[in-house]
């Protein structure tokens, strides 16, 4: 009744009709999944004159009210009430708690905090609010609640009505983007094997539906982007049996009205050193299985020319089980045919198809050739072909010719004073030289699937976005080497971020706006990140330095760290071993300096560009005309300086073969991609090692809990005033609560003031220029703003004429 209460007062501006129509769709259907329990109402809505008359008209606006009433109704059936408690074991309870917040424990400790998480665990309520951040379990199995059900139960409603969910985190966002035509980004942590990827999908799924745009195709689109990209930057590791091996911000992009439009990806740090070799027990890019198995399959191994007898080098299982491994596995098998529907549904051409598999083969192939030395009276650093077979699959993948390869692999040219001379190539630098062309080429088609699928989506720069950040988790493996140490400081970064954003920020604030509020200590690991990225004397900058002497070791290199890094997250365990140890916020880890130099080289011979230029294929000479470059790089590097090392915004440097450079480089934009957007975050949580469903490890849990500052944000989040807003702001945005549209108040302090009071607000304090105030407070006032909107809307309607 309250919905169809017509105000008296004239209305403000009309938005267009389209968009008038979607919002109060919208609404209605809030209002109904309110009042579950007043259900009839639904059946004296379909009956109502307003839908009955709507009907046919404009916009044909009646049949979608319609429509969604009826989805309502369904939902409603399905879940039967949202107060009857439902304990089959995989099933969520779909009833609030008081825990579902931490923040609203009356005691609080380490012990209190675990004792909840776990019962919470056990019901598999693997979700906990702390504040506004989301904690979230690995469950280790499939649960039932990420079902369209569910996305439409997570809609635009209050976040204390149902209980915590990832649905409503990307709720929160979209709302905030839709609210305010802000951009967002959901940035999720934990470590390797927590659940990032899983939460990222889920994220993704529930802004597509959220996002409902005409387009069904886009969606569906937008939906298969996240399998391509996985299959090939992800792997099987000692961890995880998907692990991310790249970091990835995928950017959805909506109209004004928030619609979807389409989706923008960026891709950070791929381990390409994966193509050509995997530690113990570990494997190589998923692609590479699904592509074997595939064509095995389809009988095409031939047309690929892949051997048929044993799989080749750089996918051999390390266990033996080889060649019957890979091709009776049914789900190699199922997922090459899920990615040629991927490559089909984005709109990747039959060709472009073609040419991937055969770059995928051809670096399968290339893994296959072998080197002999040559040793002669006159030369003994000379190295030959033995098995050409494989040489010429290559070659003829790539369309080029097998004596021009020959001659990359094996000899080099040398220009000294004008003059050009051939040098042969040892085994061993033959050797590396075919590797360097496998990465180089992988790292390359990887980067290159990345832009196409940007193209195919086809976004236009305009409109908002909401960005999901999910990266390579902490890694701490028996053996850990130089792409761990990459992945690990990018880890340190994300949590400085948080910490930036939760704790100093903050908290600086209080002290320069002249508010009293205690202050909570946190863990801050700004020095380690300076001990990492500190020019010139950092451990980035000294295994740069090292790199560019053609007479560096690895144990030069690492004695070169103990002589510069005077720090106490710096440890060498003995002296003459390649190794050294880093205490990092989320754990001490010792990596093995063995093969530093040369994958922080990471360099490709001219020799192997000039040939691959002169292939007949189309996608290989695009790969290789100049060096790939990612659109919108290096535009926004200056933007908030405060909350990102000053160390970061140095230039790039005009020598950027080093990869850790590039790689510094290549954090840099992503964090400058990051800050622009309102933050949320998303903390995910490994219970158990053992992945493992229903297990929960208290101690586990706890070092996670105590790295990640769970406790002090829980303190910060009670204590603190996590949103900040300038008067101005402030009065821009909330004005309707407190005054008529035409009034146009002037953004003061008093006029801030009368909207709280308003709004009813408790709790609130005011600085010398901003209205601090609680997480829960923001969500009061956009409630409080949309329902002031709907009932304008419903009010223009009826002054339109179309309520008759
Ligand atoms: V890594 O840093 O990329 O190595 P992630 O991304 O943190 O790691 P991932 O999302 O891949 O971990 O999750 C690991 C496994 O946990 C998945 O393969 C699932 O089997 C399992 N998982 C995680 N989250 C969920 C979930 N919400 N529901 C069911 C889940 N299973
Ligand atoms: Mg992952």
């Amino acid at each position: 009744k309250a919905l169809f209460k017509i105000p008296r007062n004239p209305s403000p501006t009309l938005r267009n009709p389209e968009e008038w129509c979607r919002s109060f769709s919208h609404f209605i259907a809030q209002c109904l999944i309110k009042d579950f329990e007043t259900r009839p109402s639904v059946t004296h809505l379909l009956e109502h004159p307003f839908i009955k008359q709507a009907h046919g008209k404009e916009m044909a606006l009646g049949q979608q009210l319609s429509t969604l009433i009826c989805e309502q109704q369904d939902l409603g059936c399905k879940l039967k009430t949202k107060h009857e408690r439902i304990n089959t074991r995989k099933t969520l309870i779909i009833e609030t708690s008081p825990d579902d917040d931490l923040v609203n424990l009356e005691f609080l400790d380490e012990e209190t905090i675990i004792k909840h998480l776990s019962k919470r665990y056990d019901e598999l309520q693997i979700y906990t609010y702390v504040g506004d951040i989301l904690i979230a379990l690995n469950p280790f199995q499939t649960l039932s609640i990420y079902s369209p059900q569910f996305s439409k139960l997570y809609h635009g409603v209050k976040r204390a009505d149902n209980p915590p969910h990832i649905f409503a985190t990307a709720d929160a966002a979209y709302q905030g983007m839709v609210t305010f035509c802000k951009d967002q980004c959901i940035i999720i942590s934990g470590e390797s094997g927590a659940g990032k990827t899983e939460s990222a999908h889920l994220i993704v799924q529930h802004l597509t539906f959220l996002g409902k745009a005409n387009n069904r195709t886009l969606r569906e689109k937008i939906l298969q982007v996240n399998p391509l990209v996985e299959a090939f930057g992800n792997a099987c590791t000692a961890i995880n049996d998907n692990s991310s091996r790249f970091g990835k911000y995928l950017e959805m992009k909506f109209t004004p009205t928030g619609a979807v439009m389409g989706a923008k990806i960026s891709e950070y740090l791929l381990e390409k050193s994966r193509v050509i070799k995997q530690a113990t027990g570990e494997k190589n890019f998923h692609i590479f299985y699904y592509i074997y198995a595939g064509l095995y399959h389809q009988e095409k191994l031939k047309k690929y020319r892949l051997p048929d007898k044993k799989p080749p080098r750089y996918i051999e299982n390390q266990h033996g089980k080889v060649m019957q491994d890979i091709v009776s596995s049914k789900l190699y098998k199922e997922q090459f045919d899920a990615i040629q529907d991927c490559f089909r549904i984005i709109g990747f051409t039959d060709e472009e198809v073609n040419s991937v598999y055969r770059i995928l083969c051809a670096i399968l192939n290339t893994g296959n050739i072998e080197f002999t030395a040559i040793t002669s009276q006159h030369q003994t650093d000379k190295s030959e072909v033995p098995n050409v077979e494989a040489l010429e699959n290559a070659a003829a993948l790539l369309c080029i010719g097998p004596e021009e390869l020959t001659e990359a692999l094996t000899s080099h040219c040398v220009v000294t004073r004008g003059e050009t001379i051939i040098r042969t190539n040892t085994v061993d630098k033959a050797t590396d030289v075919r590797d360097a062309m496998s990465k180089a080429l992988y790292g390359r088609l990887f980067s290159w699937i990345v832009n196409r699928i940007n193209a195919l989506l086809h976004v236009a720069e305009s409109g908002m976005n909401v960005g999901i950040l999910d990266i390579f988790g902490f890694e701490n493996f028996k053996k850990n080497s130089f792409e761990q140490l990459c992945i690990n400081i990018a880890n340190e970064q994300i949590q400085f971020y948080f910490n930036q954003h939760i704790f100093a920020l903050e908290q600086m604030e209080y002290q320069s706006e002249g508010v009293d509020a205690s202050l909570v200590e946190y863990e801050d690991n700004r020095p380690i990140l300076d001990m990492f990225l500190q020019k010139p004397m950092g451990l980035l900058s000294l295994l740069d330095e090292e790199s560019r002497f053609p007479q560096a070791t690895d144990q030069t290199l690492v004695d070169k760290f103990e002589d510069n890094l005077r720090y106490k997250y710096f440890w060498r365990p003995k002296r003459f071993e390649l190794c050294f140890g880093i205490q990092h916020y989320a754990g001490k880890v010792l990596y093995n300096v063995n093969g530093f130099l040369e994958k922080n080289r990471d360099t490709l011979p001219a020799d192997i560009v000039v040939v691959l230029r002169t292939s007949e294929n189309k996608l290989l000479q695009q790969l290789f005309s100049s060096p790939l470059t990612k659109t919108g790089r290096c535009q926004r590097l200056v933007i908030k300086v405060l909350i990102i090392p000053v160390t970061f915004f140095a230039p790039p440097p005009s020598l950027c073969f080093v990869s850790s450079l590039r790689w510094q480089y290549s954090l840099m934009d992503l964090l400058s991609k990051m800050v622009v957007g309102q933050p949320h975050f998303v903390r995910c949580i490994k219970p158990n090692d053992d992945r493992q469903a229903l297990r929960f490890f208290k101690e586990r849990v706890m070092v996670q809990l105590r790295y990640t500052g769970i406790l002090e944000t829980v303190n910060i989040r009670r204590q603190g005033y996590s949103h900040r807003i300038l008067f101005e702001e402030f009065v821009n945005r909330y004005y309707y609560l407190a005054f008529r549209a035409h009034q146009m108040p002037d953004s003061s302090k008093e006029n801030a003031v009368a909207i709280l009071e308003r709004a009813k607000l408790e709790n609130w304090v005011l600085g010398k220029t901003k209205v601090f105030l609680k997480y829960y407070h923001v969500e009061q006032l956009n409630l409080l703003l949309r329902e002031l909107i709907a009932r304008v809307m419903v009010m223009q309607a009826y002054t339109k004429g179309w309520l008759g």
